[in-house]
């Protein structure tokens, strides 16, 4: 077999595979959710030569700057008690990462990740500590409670009913992979997490592994949905893994949510979903619930894919 080093499991992705699939693959970037403005920008920075890192940045920081998108950055919903508080992650290609945890007043806090992975030793930065960082980083604080999040978190208060809704309202986290014009791949997940959470949740969007992964030998995966299911799964490991192993990225995506579907009673109350994307631009994506959708830029095209879903409904 061609490939495969001892005691490791067979992959199709041998070297040889990997040099010529990507030597003809051409610039992509995919997103969760219809996430047009984003992968305008990612994909036409790759197009004109960016770095997969650079345009999955700059990508997802359109959706934070977004203040209609009330789960992503400035705007997103708060907590329960009113703190405004983000959560995101950045993987490069030569397998890098950093994230943010709880970070509050940082409108990009993808950005600070970034920052984490390459001016720190360390990969996660939390809470005080990581709005610390920021600020000596140069990062301005900026109020993120906008006046209608405010409304609607007040109107939430008087009833206090926790009950996530389906696709909507508080999943509308953006999760992009870029692939650039050298053939490297880079991600990106950002999100103000589950809408009126608790104060100190943490879902799994800045949890590389879970939220994001991506192995430069491979592909990578992101995730949005319920994160407390997605945390348990380690989804976006398990798909670049079952990717490894020779899986399509369909395949990688459906085996994940159906260890979740398996696994969990409760899984027709909540929605996850996952998008990946291999070293050769395939790409696949599978949830449980039919409404998530996925935006891809290639070639100038850029669209918006519906997923397939375990559930019909
Ligand atoms: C979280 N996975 O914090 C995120 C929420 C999400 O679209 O994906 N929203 O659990």
């Amino acid at each position: 077999m061609v490939g495969v080093a001892l005691g490791t499991a067979p992959s199709v992705f041998s070297q040889t595979n990997l040099n010529s699939i990507t030597s003809k693959t051409s610039p992509i970037a995919v997103a969760t959710w219809n996430f047009q403005n984003a992968t305008k920008m990612a994909g036409s920075m790759l197009y004109d030569g960016a770095s997969a890192l650079d345009a999955v940045e700059k990508g997802v920081m359109v959706e934070e700057a977004n203040l209609k998108n009330t789960t992503v950055g400035n705007g997103g919903a708060p907590d329960r008690d009113g703190n405004v508080t983000l959560d995101a992650c950045i993987m490069s290609p030569d397998g890098n990462a950093g994230s943010v945890v709880y970070l509050k007043e940082i409108e990009h806090p993808v950005s600070v990740a970034r920052k984490v992975m390459e001016e720190t030793p360390h990969v996660m930065l939390a809470g005080e500590g990581a709005l610390q960082f920021a600020i000596q980083q140069g990062f301005k604080r900026k109020n993120l409670l906008t006046p209608e999040s405010e409304t609607a978190w007040k109107e939430w208060l008087k009833k206090k009913e926790y009950k996530p809704i389906i696709n909507i309202e508080n999943h509308d986290t953006i999760g992009m992979l870029c692939l650039d014009r050298n053939g490297d791949i880079a991600g990106a997940c950002t999100t103000s997490g589950l809408a009126y959470k608790m104060n100190g949740r943490v879902g799994d969007s800045p949890i590389i592994g879970a939220g994001l992964y991506l192995d430069n030998e491979v592909g990578g995966a992101v995730a949005t949905g319920m994160g407390e299911a997605i945390l348990k799964s380690v989804g976006s490991f398990l798909i670049v893994e079952l990717m490894r192993q020779g899986k399509s990225p369909q395949e990688a995506c459906e085996e994940a949510v159906m260890r979740t579907v398996n696994k969990d009673p409760d899984y027709k109350n909540f929605q996850i979903a996952f998008l990946a994307m291999n070293k050769a631009g395939e790409v696949g994506s599978y949830c449980i619930h039919k409404g998530f959708t996925y935006a891809k830029y290639h070639e100038g095209e850029n669209t918006n894919n519906p997923s397939s879903s375990y559930l019909e409904e």
